[in-house]
């Protein structure tokens, strides 16, 4: 940094995600005399120019978050110049993960790039109801509000969000984001009746940058009339232009005709039918099934391939993971724990019916039905649909399904919290990432552990979680919560039916040796449905999003 300016050692500092000494270089820039210059001139562009860098491909999210670290310190540091602290901001953003929904990492990264590119956010958390977000919007005069969600289930949150602004006559845009939606469901949610459209416009952001350059286009006096137009034009053209929007696509087919999956697969030799609580499972054995390449690419953001990955894999993600897993061992916030049970059952056209696994072991095979699941069946192709994997009422024999909830409970996600607090953004990134794949790995430990005990060899059957294609309808965990100890593992389901805590997953187990995943839709364009993925969390298959629409 010899021959530079206070300013030039600033930016570089920025750049290159150094936080040591920051404030020293700040006062010797002025900042306490011109505090909005430093800001302005300094400071944003510098952030700015690590927004472009990433969005180039040359940066990977964790250095952006450290170098978001850096930004912190100073703004914090600076801030006490500032006559008003709100004297200087670019815009007020109400952020909130709409209600029934718990994940978290997708508003808090859009939190940490827009507070620290110049914005205020007022960040209201997680499961916040509508009027929650509208009230604060109201008290603050928020220039937008944005929201976020996990699940289509939760999604719909926020037409109703855009509806309930639209009657109150309000007039603050809102951006939306999150892993089951898309720009279409976007396009859908800005029109509020027939074709009119909520006024102050609706903005899908596919990531947090997307969401920091849709708020400098609108808080832009020069841009903020196109953004709005353009916006609207696209969603008119792809919403009423477009042939088959809005054209609900059957979800599965009601037809019950059977594939043509073999009836009388071997069924397996059954230790016992009931339910199991696993309190003290060790890390030991969960962090060698972790899936690094997910970890690394989905979780932690690393991108391409060759030298450069691996440099990146050896210098910054292994170390990370070293360091990491054996915290977490130490320190005890990943607590694996699962509920799981082997129940009798038989199928009958879609449906599986389970039966009481007490009564059945104890009055000589009595068949006292305590739950019932129907599956959409797959339209043309194979007609493929979970009952057919299991033994018929016809057939007059009873069939064994395995059904799992796991979690690496809620130790991860108060540590996210606090690390996100502290502004240690990066930390908080690696251990939300690290706890994700823990609890994808714990999934594939408890189906291992299902396998063996019923005699199965390895890799035989298949896990299928709630949300995706072949079990599509989340409200299914209601009826897991019912027939599984889920209270005994402290777990709960919000009233989306997502569960609490985050890193969590629910599933059912299929034994059938024919057992694979498929796409129930017909039209399999998947264009413009609802989720595609058909495999379970953790099953290690591709894993499309898909988006409501
Ligand atoms: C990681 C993950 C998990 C993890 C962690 C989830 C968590 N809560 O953190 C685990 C393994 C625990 C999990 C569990 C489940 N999952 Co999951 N999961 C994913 C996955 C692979 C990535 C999601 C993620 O965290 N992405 C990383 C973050 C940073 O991205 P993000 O949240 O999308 O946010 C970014 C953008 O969307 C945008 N953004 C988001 N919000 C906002 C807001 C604004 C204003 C703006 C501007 C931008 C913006 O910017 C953010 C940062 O760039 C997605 C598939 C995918 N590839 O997206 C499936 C996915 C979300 N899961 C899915 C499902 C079904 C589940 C389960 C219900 C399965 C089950 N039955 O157990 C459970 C539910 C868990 C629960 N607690 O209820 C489905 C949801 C489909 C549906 N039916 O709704 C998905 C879409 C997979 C699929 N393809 O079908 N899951």
């Amino acid at each position: 940094m010899a021959g530079m300016t206070a300013d030039q050692r600033i930016h570089w500092m920025v750049v290159h995600r150094k936080k040591e000494g920051i404030e020293d270089q700040l006062d010797a820039a002025g900042v306490r005399e011109q505090p909005v210059r430093v800001l302005n001139e300094v400071l944003l562009p510098a952030m700015k120019e690590v927004g472009d860098k990433f969005g180039a491909g040359e940066l990977i999210l964790p250095f952006v978050l450290q170098s978001a670290e850096v930004m912190k310190r100073a703004v914090r540091h600076l801030e006490q110049f500032l006559e008003k602290a709100e004297g200087y901001t670019k815009g007020k953003v109400v952020l909130a993960t709409v209600y029934g929904d718990v994940h978290d990492i997708g508003k808090s990264l859009v939190n940490t790039i827009l507070s620290n590119n110049g914005y205020t956010v007022y960040d209201l958390g997680k499961q916040v109801p509508v009027n929650t977000i509208i009230a604060k919007a109201d008290e603050v005069q928020a220039d937008a509000i944005g929201l976020s969600a996990l699940l289509v289930s939760t999604s719909k949150q926020m037409p109703l969000c855009v509806q309930e602004l639209d009657r109150r006559g309000l007039t603050y845009p809102v951006l939306i984001g999150g892993a089951a939606i898309n720009r279409r469901f976007g396009r859908r949610t800005l029109f509020v009746e027939g074709e009119r459209p909520y006024s102050a416009g609706v903005y899908y952001c596919k990531d947090a940058f997307e969401g920091l350059a849709m708020m400098d286009e609108l808080m832009d006096p020069e841009r903020r009339g196109a953004a709005v137009v353009r916006t609207l034009d696209e969603a008119r053209n792809d919403v009423f232009l477009h042939t088959n929007v809005g054209k609900d696509v059957a979800v599965g087919s009601t037809g019950t005709e059977r594939s043509a999956v073999r009836a009388d697969g071997p069924l397996p030799s059954v230790p016992f039918f009931g339910t199991r609580v696993l309190r003290d499972i060790p890390l030991s054995e969960i962090f060698p099934l972790l899936d690094l390449d997910e970890l690394f690419r989905l979780q932690w953001g690393g991108r391409g391939s060759g030298p450069a990955f691996e440099r990146t894999v050896r210098e910054e993600f292994q170390p990370a993971l070293e360091r990491l897993t054996a915290e977490a061992a130490r320190e005890g916030w990943l607590t694996p724990r699962a509920v799981y049970g082997l129940f009798p059952v038989q199928s009958r056209g879609n449906e599986l019916i389970l039966y009481d696994p007490a009564a059945y072991e104890s009055d000589g095979g009595a068949l006292r039905e305590t739950a019932r699941f129907t599956f959409p069946r797959q339209i043309g192709r194979d007609r493929l649909c979970i009952a057919d994997y299991f033994r018929s009422v016809d057939s007059g024999e009873v069939d064994v399904v395995g059904l799992q909830i796991v979690t690496v409970g809620d130790g991860a996600t108060q540590r996210f919290e606090a690390l996100q607090q502290a502004g240690e953004y990066t930390e908080a990134f690696y251990s939300h990432g690290l706890a994700v794949e823990s609890a994808e790995a714990l999934a594939e430990w408890m189906h291992r552990r299902i396998r063996s005990e019923l005699g199965l060899p390895a890799g035989q059957g298949k896990r299928y979680s709630w949300g995706y294609g072949a079990c599509p309808d989340l409200d299914d965990h209601a009826t897991v919560f019912r027939v599984l100890p889920a209270d005994a593992i402290g777990m709960e389901l919000t009233s989306a039916f997502q569960l609490i805590p985050e890193q969590s997953t629910a599933a059912i187990i299929v034994h059938h040796p024919e057992a694979k995943y498929y796409a129930v839709r017909g039209d399999g364009t998947g264009e413009g449905v609802a989720p595609t993925a058909t495999a379970a969390i953790g099953a290690r298959t591709t894993d499309a999003t898909g988006a409501a629409a």
